[in-house]
């Protein structure tokens, strides 16, 4: 280091095809409401991280909470399914229709939107009146309202409807450039939703076939153990539906945003494809601690669970080279000089390396749940809480704040009102995360259990049971009132550029260039696959989506009948419990 690097931000190019009007309103539409859930969502967490530290803000927020676990689950279904869902399903067809330049269909698009939005108002009416405090989880036997149950089928049906639209886009394009391998961004989108259609029959078959006609009134009884397995059948694979959309944009945004090139488009094919496989048949590594299945069926959820995190090790090589690529384009040298030489002054830019960061602690925390053996000392402790906010919170969170600065810009014509604000989120966002994920799993450690109103005892015993561990939960109301503080800095570049942002040129879509691979986004044209070239044959193999498909269906079924067998044959009849 030490060597003069080129200050200030990558400029990005101007969009001069006007022709996407009523495309550009309908992602700013998926953006607003996905960001509005987050508003709410995000207002809440911090009162949870006070609770740990001995804080209740219950008793004073009485006219809107019952209980700690009313708001729970509200923070918990507005930021882990309605802010991450809008956002993803909006992003999954504009990006794939400006990279290919073919019209979506707005009257299926618009009918996922339709969809997610009766899902939501449903689900936020069943929470606020106090029906249905059931958690992000919504395990059975706990019984909320039909509206809870009505309204997360609606939203999760309205949630795959990008899929027909991406598949007719791609079929379009193909028939325009045969011989030609699926531009990158859309492929990872296709992917990704071929991935959560899937994962969905999980979650969908329990609502359709148990949890809807039980709120109804139509079943009498309910079997919590095969309910809670379909549901993790859809409920670890959500966590990359969550994961993915964030890589979409490492990969198929980030390096042209930090000045340099993708380093492999056929790695980044190879990371979808493999989080394709592996995210369906692991879902019961959330059920290690669970009765009644086979202990020889753990272990080989053990080993899968490491698999999974493979393509996400690929992601940390392939973008720590692009990254460093960009970084020594722009005269960084060095060891770390490079780092350094990253358009820190882009929010988008920030926002994205900052929640990468992130992931190198979530990624090790989930790492340790998936060991067995590790997981029996950390289940059910604020240790999980504290692994998945430095994932979904940090990563997933932080990836969509940068999107938006530089979509709004984008989709309105509008100038950011302040850059140096949204950098300032951003970096409080990180700093907060951080020290409040790092107090929850230090926390969990001394076994504080998550989902627990512990500030609501008489204050000598919460120091009885849990002042041992005063010093993480210390950090974590610390790291929590800082989120407040970034979060409500965020919200004021958000609001503020959509409401009084000065009109500006409109940046294009910050397509990346790939290093080596098949597709050059410069031209905007498909480069014919090169047979004989080692990388374009792995990319021309990974075309084949329905043979994916099918290798994971047929893995899913293999994982699941065993898992399952036991639960089917040994029928518990539980009735309703109300609990709050
Ligand atoms: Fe997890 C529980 C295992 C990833 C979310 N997880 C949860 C829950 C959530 C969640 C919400 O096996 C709790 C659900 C509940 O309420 O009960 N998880 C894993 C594993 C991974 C993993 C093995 N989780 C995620 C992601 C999430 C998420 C991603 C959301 C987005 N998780 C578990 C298990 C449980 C669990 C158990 C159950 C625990 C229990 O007891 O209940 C892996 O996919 C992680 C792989 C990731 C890596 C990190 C790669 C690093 C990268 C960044 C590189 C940085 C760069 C920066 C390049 C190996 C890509 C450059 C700069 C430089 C200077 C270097
Ligand atoms: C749960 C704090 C943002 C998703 C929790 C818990 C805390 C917390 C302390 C554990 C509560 C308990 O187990 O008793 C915060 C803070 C945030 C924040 C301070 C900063 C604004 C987010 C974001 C997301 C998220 C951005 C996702 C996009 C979740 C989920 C749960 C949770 C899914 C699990 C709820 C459950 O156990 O049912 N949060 N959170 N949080 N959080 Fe956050
Ligand atoms: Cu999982």
């Amino acid at each position: 280091s030490g060597r003069a690097f080129t200050p200030g931000p990558v400029v990005y190019p101007v969009e001069t095809d006007e022709g996407w009007r009523p495309e550009r309103r309908m992602m700013l539409l998926f953006l607003i409401a996905g960001f509005c859930a987050l508003l709410i969502g995000a207002s809440i967490g911090p009162l949870q991280a006070l609770n740990y530290d001995g804080v209740n803000a219950y008793p004073a927020l009485r006219s809107i909470f019952h209980t700690y676990y009313q708001g729970l689950t509200v923070h918990g279904v507005l930021n882990g399914y309605v802010f991450t869902f809008f956002v993803t399903c909006g992003l999954l067809v504009y990006l794939p229709a400006r990279e290919l330049g073919q019209r979506p269909s707005m009257a299926l698009w618009g009918a996922c939107f339709g969809l997610m939005a009766v899902g939501a108002l449903s689900l936020i009416y069943a929470m606020f009146d106090n029906s249905s405090s059931v958690l992000w989880t919504f395990y059975p036997p706990l019984k909320g309202s039909p509206f809870f149950y009505l309204g997360m089928t609606i939203l999760t049906l309205g949630s795959v409807q990008p899929l027909p639209v991406l598949l007719k886009m791609r079929a379009a394009w193909k028939r325009a450039h045969p011989g030609c391998v699926t531009p990158l961004v859309t492929y990872m989108s296709l992917v990704t939703m071929l991935m959560w259609a899937l994962a969905g029959v999980g979650a969908l078959s329990e609502l359709i076939l148990q949890l809807d006609p039980w709120s109804l009134g139509l079943i009498g009884t309910i079997d919590p153990m095969i309910n809670r397995t379909l549901f993790w059948l859809t409920g670890h694979p959500i966590v990359y539906f969550w994961l993915m959309p964030a890589y979409i944009s490492w990969y198929g945004l980030l390096s042209r945003q930090a000045g340099g090139k993708l380093a492999s488009d056929p790695m980044a094919r190879m990371t979808f494809a493999l989080l394709l496989i592996f995210s369906l048949p692991v879902g019961s590594h959330h059920q290690f601690s669970d009765p009644g299945f086979s202990q020889i069926w753990r272990a080989i959820l053990v080993v899968l669970t490491m698999s999974v995190a493979i393509p996400s090790i690929i992601t940390a090589f392939t973008l720590g080279l692009s990254l460093e690529y960009a970084g020594r384009m722009r005269g960084g040298s060095g060891l770390v000089g490079w780092f350094r030489a990253l358009p820190w002054s882009d929010p988008s830019v920030a926002a994205q390396v900052l929640g990468a960061l992130t992931f190198i602690l979530g990624g090790a925390t989930g790492i340790v749940n998936g060991s067995w053996e590790l997981d029996a000392i950390v289940h059910n402790t604020t240790f999980v809480p504290g692994h998945f906010h430095v994932t979904v919170g940090s990563v997933t969170a932080m990836t969509f704040m940068g999107l938006a600065f530089w979509m709004i810009p984008h989709l309105t014509g509008r100038k950011l009102i302040s850059r140096r604000i949204a950098l300032f989120s951003v970096w409080t966002w990180f700093v907060g995360m951080s020290i409040f994920a790092i107090g929850m799993q230090w926390a969990g450690l001394y076994g504080l259990p998550r989902r627990a109103w512990v500030s609501a005892l008489p204050h000598d015993t919460y120091h009885a049971l849990y002042g041992v561990a005063a010093t993480p939960t210390t950090l974590i109301a610390v790291g929590g009132v800082i989120l407040w503080v970034a979060t409500y800095s965020f919200f004021l570049v958000f609001f503020g550029t959509l409401l009084f942002g000065r009109r500006a040129d409109r940046p294009a879509v910050p397509f990346a260039q790939a290093l080596s691979g098949p597709v050059s986004h410069e031209t905007g044209v498909a480069i014919p696959v090169a047979t004989g070239h080692g990388a374009s044959v792995l990319a021309n193999r990974l075309e084949h989506v329905w043979a994916l498909v099918g290798l994971t269906a047929v893995a899913t079924v293999a994982a699941y009948v065993p898992i399952l067998w036991p639960f089917l044959h040994n029928v518990t009849h539980s009735p309703g419990w109300v609990l709050w």
